[in-house]
């Protein structure tokens, strides 16, 4: 998601919380400015009975909307999935080379002690990273917007090559 598109959910979710409000408010005042002797019981009742189911199917309402997605993460099927065995001092990748916008899975594991597989642009700027760590797989999702050779260093010190401990992935 661009921070373009990010904006205008957050601006919107912000105005329809923003008139809820308002809309509350303006009726308390409503409210307020009765006259007092029309207020019975019955009318009161029939008021708060409104108000407490309407209430309940706005939260229901609310709650299948922000659920229907979930989990958020899923919702897309990587195009590309490549499983990386790290150990001192070298990562082993079923494939190095992708295309360009493809949405890429890496399932990230250790064979011996925790490394940290971090991936970086030509110019130096990270685009993601996760822990290699032992008995486990992390999963890193990342889309190469342009094509390149991207690096791969390991980000968790592990040893005295640590330093050495990088590899590539070519983007088409
Ligand atoms: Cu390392």
């Amino acid at each position: 998601m661009t921070d373009f598109s990010l904006q205008w959910i957050v601006f919107l979710a912000w105005s329809v919380l923003s008139i809820i409000v308002l809309t509350v408010f303006y009726m308390m005042y409503r409210q307020s400015r009765r006259d007092p002797s029309t207020m019975t019981y019955d009318v009161i009742n029939k008021k708060r009975f409104r108000f407490f189911y309407g209430t309940i199917v706005f939260l229901l309402i609310a709650f299948f909307a922000a659920v229907s997605g979930a989990p958020y993460a899923e919702r897309e099927t990587p195009e590309v999935i490549i499983g990386v065995k790290s150990k001192m001092f070298l990562f082993e990748m079923t494939q190095d080379t992708v295309g360009t916008n493809q949405l890429v899975e890496f399932r990230i594991t250790t064979e011996d002690v925790t490394h940290g597989f971090g991936i970086y642009d030509s110019t130096g700027t990270i685009l993601g990273q996760v822990q290699a760590m032992p008995k486990y797989t992390n999963r890193l999702r990342i889309r190469f917007p342009e094509p390149g050779t991207y690096s791969i260093l390991c980000l968790e010190y592990c040893g005295t090559l640590h330093h050495q401990m990088r590899s590539t992935i070519t983007v088409r």
